[in-house]
């Protein structure tokens, strides 16, 4: 397979857009090699500036829960293009996406939109700094909220890829309040309250980790965290802007029956269009100007083509199509597991709903951060590169969840492993 088209984009993006991308995982620094360039795509199938297709676990990193080109999408961004484009006034469209977000989200009562993932942690932040009067955040190792100043602390994704310490340019003023420990470690957190807890604002966490690799919460860390933020007057924040819609209708404090007190979403809300949002309880949300002195605010917020797009496909999905993620999702990771084993490869594979991640590892779980950094990531290099030359595209970076959607029938799933059969083979 080449790739000449994609090759001299490269060339002439790295002259003119920093590392040739304007997201840094996407420059394949993680596995080698150059970027793909990529022109159009199709249920589960994405196309290259040189017509090679692949079956695609990326999912635009999460967003295409109903595949590419989802028809109710298209359609309703079709119709409000010839409409209008942006008002920087209300629209009818925000009303119906609330609503249709509080009534999906068990712990959101009134929700905020803003245009990214990014944005929504940020601004969730400041709401729970301003509540609590306090400065102090925990987050945890490997954790990717976004790339806001008080977040960008021991993070995931990018960061995590590049093997970056804490990044330059984030005031030291700023990270002393950010405390980082690991995932899944209910003991350090207690040890942290005990020594800061009156200046701790909040906890937030991606209740699956999703930024460095797939990590579901260990039994009761959810629960743990929300009684010790509840104990200390901190508030608790969910970053579902990974898992909110894709792991289930009601991301994953429904799946898992913890209620946080803030919660920020992105990715599926916009159905491929730059959208984020936060939410929670309706006396939190009140403390947000205009009603309330914490301000937050942006022209294109609520953007009409971004609402209609992210209306159309969550009000697409039903039980039916989480069952049938889930279905493929765990045939998926089973046949990987079988295969793995059969030419004798360690791995741990972690998946929870349409999401999953392959980690080469004789460890016999990944369920932190030191975990995840003692894989073989020259083993998943190799994984990615021989899965590319088959026809299957999956993230370029071993700290990158994988990404299910209702077009992955069980035709592409075979397709998929007849694929892994030769990668496995060759990595033997
Ligand atoms: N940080 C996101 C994935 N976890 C987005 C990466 C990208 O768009 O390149």
């Amino acid at each position: 397979m080449t790739r000449p088209t994609s090759d001299a984009l490269y060339d002439r993006a790295c002259k003119v857009i920093p590392g040739g991308v304007n997201s840094p995982v996407r420059a394949f620094r993680g596995v080698g090699g150059t970027p793909v360039f990529f022109k159009d795509a199709d249920g589960a199938y994405i196309t290259d500036v040189d017509g090679n297709r692949y079956i695609d676990y990326v999912a635009s990193w999460g967003p295409m829960l109903q595949g590419f080109s989802f028809q109710p999408v298209i359609d309703a961004v079709r119709e409000q293009a010839q409409l209008a484009m942006s008002f920087g006034a209300p629209t009818e469209i925000e009303v119906k996406m609330a609503e249709l977000i509080c009534d999906l989200v068990p712990s959101v009562e009134m929700v905020r939109m803003v245009n990214s993932g990014t944005e929504a942690t940020m601004s969730a932040i400041r709401l729970a700094r301003g509540i609590t009067g306090r400065d102090k955040i925990v987050k945890f190792e490997g954790g990717f909220h976004g790339h806001g100043d008080s977040l960008l602390v021991k993070a995931g994704s990018g960061v995590l890829t590049l093997g970056l310490p804490d990044s330059p340019g984030v005031p030291s003023d700023l990270a002393q309040h950010t405390i980082t420990v690991p995932y899944n470690d209910l003991d350090a957190t207690a040890r942290v309250f005990d020594v800061y807890g009156p200046a701790i604002a909040a906890v937030i966490v991606e209740p699956v980790a999703g930024n460095m690799g797939c990590i579901p919460p260990l039994p009761g860390f959810l629960e743990g965290l929300r009684t010790q933020t509840t104990e200390h007057g901190a508030l608790l924040i969910f970053d579902e802007v990974m898992t909110g819609f894709r792991v289930a209708p009601g991301g994953a404090q429904q799946l898992f029956n913890v209620q946080p007190d803030l919660t920020t979403l992105g990715k599926v809300i916009g159905g491929g269009l730059p959208v984020g949002a936060f939410g929670g309880r309706a006396d939190y949300m009140e403390q947000l100007a205009p009603i309330g002195s914490i301000y937050q605010s942006g022209t294109l917020s609520g953007n009409p083509l971004a609402m209609e797009s992210g209306y159309a496909l969550l009000s697409s999905l039903d039980a039916t199509h989480y069952s049938q993620l889930e279905q493929q999702t765990t045939r998926l990771v089973t046949e990987l597991k079988e295969r793995a084993e059969a030419n004798n490869i360690n791995v741990v594979i972690n998946d929870v709903c349409a999401m999953f991640s392959v980690f080469f590892t004789d460890q016999p779980e990944v369920t932190c951060y030191s975990h995840v950094s003692a894989a073989d990531a020259d083993r998943y290099r190799s994984f990615f590169h021989g899965m590319l030359a088959e026809g299957v595209y999956f993230a370029p970076s071993p700290f990158e969840a994988a990404f299910v959607s209702t077009c992955h029938t069980d035709a592409i799933l075979d397709t998929t492993l007849s694929a892994v059969d030769k990668v496995f083979s060759q990595l033997a």
